[in-house]
Parts: C-alpha cells; sequence; structure tokens
C-alpha cells in the first residue's frame, strides 16, 4: 500500500487517542504498540475483505491448513514488511521521538507450538498469502502457548505462558460465526426414509468461537485468514461457573509433545474440536457460495498437518453422510478427494493412535464410522494383498485407532518433508500403506519464510544484498544465485564477514544481558537451536565442547569458540531434561574457568521460541544439524541458518542432505554415519565397546558421574545409563571420533576468513530453494490443484 508519513502519524495519533484518550508521547511502549498494531490492522482490513470477497466472486479454490499448532511469531514488523511500509512507519515514528526498539518488543510472540511442525504451518500461511493463493489456517485459540522457560540452578522451569494478558490485537473475534461442537452422548441409528438418521441424546455440546488474524502477503494485496477457535459453554450453559470451566478446559492450553500425550482425554477433545469447528464453518461457507456439496473437492482443499487433525476424514464424512444425506459411496470419493496429509516424523512414539473405546465414548458417532472405514478398508483391500499387509495398513488395529492409517486411507496424497523422510516413510512406517495407494505418495521439501529470517532478522545481510545484487531476491529469492559471481570479489566477502559480525555484537548484547556472560563477537559462535529431543544429539555437540575443554586444560590452543543453545525439553521428558542440567553444568564449569577465558564458552539461552531465534541465527558462523541419520524428518533451523550465512556441521539427514546439494559438498561439513551405516550397524552396536576403545571418549563419559562436572548427580548417572546400559539408542559414541574430525575441518576453515566467507556466501545463495513460497506452489500443483495468482 501506499501511504505517506505524514498520513501515519495522523492516523497513529487518532488511534492512540481513540484506544487509550490520551496522546501518544504519554503512552507506556506496549500501548504505543496496541496503538500501533491496530493502526496496521485497519491499513489491511480493506485488502482483507475484499480477499475474501475476491475468492468468492472467481470461485477460487480455497485450501484450509489444518493444524493443531500455529507459530507466527511477533507480527507488527513482519505486517509492515508485507505490506510496504515499514520504512515509511519507522520514519514516522523517528518523526514522533519514539523509539522503535521497545515498541517493536512489546509485542507477545505466540508460542501455540512446539518447535519445527507448528513453525512450518505460520511460514506456510505467510507463503501462500505472498503468492497469493487462497489458503488459510485452522487451528487452536490455546489461552497459553508452550510454557515458558526458565532456569534454576541449571534445571528446566516451566512458567505457564499467559500471552493474552495484553489482549492481542491482530485478532478479531467472529462471534457470528461460532458452531455447536457436540461430545459425548449416544449417536442412535434410526430408520428415516428408507435409510438411517442418526439422532443424538445426552450430548455435551460446546460452542466454538472463531479468532481471526489476517495473513498479509508480501507485496500482493492477498490477505488470508489463520483462525484459531476458543471454546466456551454454550448459552444455555453460561450461568454455570462450573460448565463454562469445563468447556474452557478444552483450549486451555497446548500440549507439549511427551511421546505419551496418547490417553489423554483433553488432547482428543481438542483435536476432534478444531477439526468439527473447521469443517462446519468450511461446508456452511461452501454452500452460501457453491451450493452443491458434490463439487466440494473442486473448491476445496483441506490439509491434515501432521495426524492431529486426522480425524477429518471421519467428520467430514459425518457431515456428508448424516447432515448432506449423501451414500456412502459418495461420501467417501468426496472426502477422499478432499483431504491431504503431511507425515512430520518417523519416531516409532510419535505416531498417534487412541483406544477405540475412549472414541465410543467421546464421539460415538466417529467411533461408528471408523469401524466401517476399517471393515471396507479390509474388505476392499484383503484379497489382493493379503491379510498380514492389510492388517498392519488398517486403521483399527488391536482395539487401537491408527491415526496416520486413517490418514493415509482418507487422503488422496500423502507426503513427507524432505527427500530421505519420504523414502523411508515408504520402507518404514508407511510401507504396507504404500503398497496399495503407491500414487499417494510424494515428497514435498520444508522451506521456510527469507522474509522473517532474512529481511527481518538479519538487516545488514539484507542491505548488503541490496548493494551487491539488487532487490530481485526480496520477492523472489532464488534470484539469490547471482551472488555466486562474488565469490571470488575480496572486498565482498569482507563485507559479508563485517555484516555477520554486527549480528554477533548484537547477540553477544544479549548474552550479557541474559547470562550476565561476555562474550567475544570475534569468536566463532557455534549455534545448535531446536527442540531438546534424544535423536537430535544436543548430547554429542556437549561432548565435542568436553573435549574442547580438556584439550585446553592440556595446554592446546584452538580457535576460540562460543557455543549457544536454545532448547525446550517436554515436561515429562527426563532424559532432556537431564540433558539441559547437563549443558548449564558444562557452562558454568567452563565459563568460570579462566584457562578457557577467551577461547572457549557456552551460552545457553532460555526460552527458544520465533523471537529468540530472529535474534540468534543471523549471528550464527556454525549451523549444527546433527541429529542421527534417518532420525530428523526434515530440519528447518538448517534452512533459517544458512539463508543467513552460517556454515552447516551436518550428519547426511533430513533436509542436510538437499541443502548440500544444493550449495555444493565443500560449502558442507559432513560427518558420521549414513542412515544405511547406521540401520546395517545396529545389530552389532555395542556402545561399550567404544567406551573401552576410545580413551577420550572414555574419559568424557567418566566426567558425568566422576564429579568433574559440579552439580549433575541424578542427571549424569542418568545420561551415562542410556549411553552404556541402554547401549546408546541414537548412536552419540558411534559418531563422536567422526564429529571432532569434522570439527577440527571447522577450526583450520575459520583460519582462512575470506575462504569461510565463501562458503557462506555459497550457502546463502543456494538458499533461496528453500523458500516456503516455492514449496507451497508445490503442494498447490501436485496435491491442492490451485493456482497461485502470484507466482515467484
Ligand atoms: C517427536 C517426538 C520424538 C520422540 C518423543 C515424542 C515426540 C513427539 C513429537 C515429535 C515430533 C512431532 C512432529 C514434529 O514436530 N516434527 C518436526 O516437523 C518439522 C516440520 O516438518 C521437521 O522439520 C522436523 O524434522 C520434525 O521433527
Amino acid at each position: 500500500m501506499v501511504i505517506t508519513t505524514a498520513q501515519f502519524i495522523k492516523d497513529y495519533r487518532t488511534e492512540a487517542l481513540r484506544w487509550f484518550a490520551d496522546d501518544l508521547e504519554n503512552l507506556s511502549a506496549l500501548q504505543q504498540y496496541q496503538a500501533l498494531a491496530l493502526v496496521v490492522k485497519g491499513y489491511a482490513a480493506q485488502n482483507w475483505a475484499k480477499s475474501k470477497a475476491h475468492a468468492d466472486a472467481t470461485q477460487q479454490k480455497q485450501v484450509y491448513y489444518f493444524s493443531i499448532e500455529f507459530m507466527p511469531g511477533r507480527l507488527l514488523a513482519s505486517n509492515l514488511l508485507n505490506l510496504g511500509i515499514k520504512d515509511v512507519v519507522d520514519a514516522g515514528l523517528a518523526k514522533l521521538g519514539i523509539e522503535s526498539g521497545p515498541v517493536y518488543a512489546a509485542e507477545r510472540d505466540p508460542g501455540l507450538g512446539n518447535g519445527g511442525l507448528g513453525r512450518l504451518a505460520s511460514a506456510f500461511l505467510d507463503a501462500m498469502a505472498s503468492t497469493g493463493m487462497a489458503g488459510n489456517g485452522n487451528g487452536i485459540r490455546y489461552r497459553y502457548g508452550l510454557f515458558e522457560q526458565r532456569f534454576v540452578d541449571g534445571y528446566q522451569v516451566e512458567v505457564p505462558d499467559d500471552w493474552l494478558r495484553d489482549g492481542y490485537p491482530w485478532e478479531t473475534r467472529k462471534e457470528n460465526r461460532a458452531v455447536i461442537v457436540k461430545f459425548g452422548g449416544q449417536a442412535e441409528l434410526v430408520p428415516d426414509q428408507g435409510r438411517l438418521a442418526v439422532v443424538y441424546h445426552d450430548t455435551d455440546d460446546v460452542l466454538a468461537v472463531p479468532y481471526d488474524t489476517a495473513m498479509i502477503g508480501y507485496h500482493t494485496g492477498t490477505v488470508n485468514t489463520m483462525r484459531l477457535w476458543s471454546a466456551e459453554p454454550t448459552p444455555e450453559r453460561a450461568h454455570s461457573l462450573a460448565e463454562t470451566a469445563r468447556a474452557n478446559a478444552i483450549t486451555e492450553f497446548l500440549y507439549p509433545d511427551d511421546s505419551d500425550t496418547s490417553g489423554r482425554e483433553l488432547r482428543l477433545r481438542q483435536e476432534y474440536f478444531f477439526v468439527s469447528a473447521g469443517l462446519q464453518s468450511i461446508i456452511t461457507h461452501f454452500k452460501r457460495t457453491h451450493g452443491d456439496i458434490r463439487l466440494l473437492p473442486d473448491f476445496v482443499a483441506v490439509h491434515i498437518n501432521d495426524t492431529h487433525p486426522a480425524m477429518a476424514v471421519l467428520e467430514l464424512m459425518r457431515l456428508l453422510l448424516d447432515e448432506e444425506r449423501l451414500a456412502w459411496e459418495q461420501a467417501w470419493q468426496i472426502t477422499v478427494a478432499t483431504m491431504s496429509y503431511t507425515n512430520h516424523t518417523l519416531m516409532a512414539e510419535a505416531l498417534e493412535t487412541w483406544p477405540l473405546g475412549l472414541f465410543q465414548d467421546l464421539l460415538p458417532r466417529l467411533a461408528q464410522l471408523a469401524v466401517e472405514v476399517d471393515r471396507r478398508f479390509r474388505a476392499r483391500y484383503t484379497a489382493r494383498y493379503g491379510s498380514v499387509t492389510v492388517d498392519r495398513a488398517a486403521p483399527i488395529q488391536n482395539g487401537q485407532l491408527h491415526m496416520a492409517n486413517l490418514a493415509v486411507i482418507g487422503s488422496h496424497a500423502v507426503n513427507g518433508v524432505a527427500k530421505i523422510h519420504s523414502e523411508l516413510l515408504k520402507t518404514s512406517v508407511l510401507a504396507d500403506l504404500y503398497q496399495i495407494f503407491p500414487s499417494r505418495f510424494s515428497n514435498k521439501t520444508n522451506g521456510i519464510t527469507p522474509r522473517r529470517w532474512v529481511q527481518l532478522g538479519d538487516v545488514p545481510l539484507a542491505t548488503l544484498l541490496d548493494d551487491t545484487i539488487g532487490a530481485t531476491w526480496r520477492r523472489s529469492p532464488q534470484a539469490l544465485l547471482a551472488l555466486n559471481k562474488y565469490s571470488q570479489d575480496p572486498d565482498f566477502l569482507r563485507r559479508l564477514t563485517a555484516a555477520k559480525r554486527v549480528n554477533k555484537v548484537r547477540l553477544a548484547g544479549i548474552i550479557k544481558d541474559t547470562l550476565n556472560l561476555t562474550v567475544s563477537p570475534d569468536a566463532m559462535f557455534d549455534v545448535q537451536v531446536k527442540r531438546l529431543h534424544a535423536y537430535k544429539r544436543q548430547l554429542l555437540h556437549v561432548f565435542g565442547i568436553l573435549e574442547h575443554y580438556l584439550a585446553i586444560k592440556n595446554g592446546e590452543k584452538r580457535p576460540p569458540r562460543v557455543h549457544i543453545f536454545g532448547a525446550k525439553a517436554a515436561p515429562s521428558y527426563r532424559y532432556a531434561k537431564a540433558v539441559i542440567r547437563l549443558i548449564n553444568a558444562v557452562a558454568a564449569l567452563v565459563n568460570e574457568d579462566p584457562d578457557c577465558q577467551d577461547q572457549l564458552a557456552v551460552a545457553f539461552l532460555p526460552n527458544y521460541g520465533v523471537s529468540l531465534a530472529e535474534a540468534i541465527i543471523p549471528a550464527a558462523d556454525v549451523s549444527e544439524q546433527i541429529s542421527l541419520a534417518g532420525t530428523e524428518a526434515s530440519g528447518t533451523s538448517n534452512m533459517k541458518l544458512m539463508a543467513t550465512g552460517a556454515l552447516t556441521l551436518a550428519t547426511l539427514d533430513g533436509a542436510n542432505i538437499e541443502i548440500r546439494d544444493a550449495a555444493g559438498k565443500d560449502a558442507m561439513v559432513v560427518f558420521g554415519l549414513t542412515e544405511q551405516e547406521a540401520t546395517a550397524m545396529r545389530p552389532e552396536y555395542s556402545a561399550r565397546e567404544r567406551y573401552e576403545q576410545d580413551p577420550v571418549l572414555h574419559r568424557i563419559v567418566d566426567m558425568l558421574t566422576d564429579g568433574s562436572i559440579p552439580n549433575i548427580e541424578s542427571e549424569g548417572k542418568e545420561i551415562r545409563a542410556e549411553l552404556l546400559d541402554y547401549n546408546d539408542t541414537y548412536f552419540v559414541l558411534a559418531d563422536f571420533a567422526d564429529y571432532l574430525a569434522a570439527n577440527r575441518r571447522l577450526d583450520a576453515l575459520w583460519a582462512h576468513p575470506e575462504e569461510w566467507a565463501r562458503l557462506a556466501l555459497a550457502n546463502i545463495a543456494a538458499s533461496g530453494k528453500f523458500s516456503a513460497d516455492l514449496t507451497v506452489q508445490r503442494y498447490g500443483r501436485e496435491i491442492w490443484r490451485v493456482l497461485p495468482e502470484h507466482p515467484v
């Protein structure tokens, strides 16, 4: 949009007066932010209304991305960027004498997700709007997001994330679009005009109220919607405090990704709640704009983001059969043509199953439909594929409903999130379904939004890019390839290093403020930011630090390094919490040792999330992507870190493989077993043997329990037991020697700053390939069958 600074100032003053009955100058930074957000929301409102009207008028096919998590990050800066008025607003703030930093920082970052899956969902919403696709989010408005993490004596302490305390100016409550969601009771089938109708008795009804947030496209005029549902009592029950609390409980908090979420009834309620509300509102809207329900798949695509919304298959069947009165075959054909599903993990313990009994109690009609889907599936495929295969592929097995199986059977497309992951799906967790439905399977490698991570997060780099190759990359990140021309330009390489240093100085300031730790921006900043899971092997990184520590104690001198961690552990995940305590203990040991001064430091920044990522990622020299090959579905921090010029230290896992293919073999430091090697080795692997045979490893494993790292008595024992008694599930000891060798290669490179910068350049230049804009366009072409109006 086009607006002058003067007009903006006028609008801003008016909004401040309207909301706070006061002059801008007298408001707190929070209030200044709130008034500003409302101005911006107003600016986008017309396009928002227009986009909706345009989609209806042109009968544009709509994508609905169903996800139990969204992590949009702070929206003020990104909305301004996407509207094309960030410079005008910043100039306006300056003119008003308002410092912009605290105003931007006053925004709460909605942590309505655990990690990669939730962040990906939000990146896709941003990308769909930015390519002019009609793509909307459907999810849950949790009253409390993922816990806020603090460290006390090195332990993770979880504090409730009261993100709505000051209100959320970007959302709009759509009370007029509320729907009823029914739980429990009985679903009775009664004869009705020669067929069966469903009559519900004694249901427990909850009101689902949508809160819509605009998803503003980058310079496109397209504004889509993220619709998050909040649970309230129905009006008849609203007088009762107990009923109100019971209803509200459904959307009270987000579940952390523990492996043992199954069996928790509230989680099942959450899933059905947003799935049912979402599908009901889609169908209501569809019938208003299109009429004939049989055309649904021509105009609507529903995407199932991981298995949490997989019961959408059953709920859509329910609506088509019971409400729209279609016959089974027709309803099924419509459902399969409408649904598609993405799998995000190979971890067996993370694949959702629900006891059918629980389904029968809570969702009796869906349970009936699940049994019928299962019966028809078996009847249709057993003769051809045999009962062994069909049993393993069926939705119901041993009284459990297998949500991934249901999702594949009820969708026309299923995909993994990186090449290796999509291949492994076909040979492991979904192998039987792949035999039956081979043509449904494809790969869609994840992507990130360079707008947030480069344009907003890394201004020094963005400016340098503009100066060097022009600004086309801002719209079409693949234009970054032009950077390769400068790989022999010493002046450019120097400026690239200088831009990185600006970010490092900024992060050093944050480390000082949060941890009271002084680190030198001239040291190598070695970053690992992601959820804490055994398979991601933060422990291997710690072992590398301890090896460096021992080398220093031995008088060895290496390039100075600052190790930066960000990671939350699920509250009930004991091992992950033990590793957190270990990292903090190693940090204390190293940071307080005078011998390590200016050589080695460890900074574990608490409460990793989108906002902290924006500060850490652009400051990284090294990106640690060190999961055991075959375990990380894709990873996305690997993409963000490459885009801001970090060198990747990586195993051949997830999207690392494709990053290496894009940036070139030399641009990544690869180590460790391949997935095939790891699989082949597993039967004969002995962690204890490795421990006995490698004196350095022996020493480091012993440090866990011999008191050389203070304050980790029980944690050290637990980790040692995982390694030696449980035989090191994720092959930390197996990859240790090669990990060290890879680190020595990094040290050697660090001695040649120009060469380092050249490799950073290769990464930045290749990063455009991982733009989420391209990813959603591949989904659009190959799965959803929608065309972007502004392709890149
Ligand atoms: C993993 C695990 C591991 C063991 C314990 C329980 C548990 C629970 C959940 C999960 C992961 C859930 C799905 C998820 O977030 N997957 C992530 O999705 C990202 C986006 O596709 C992808 O980049 C990450 O590799 C993948 O872990």
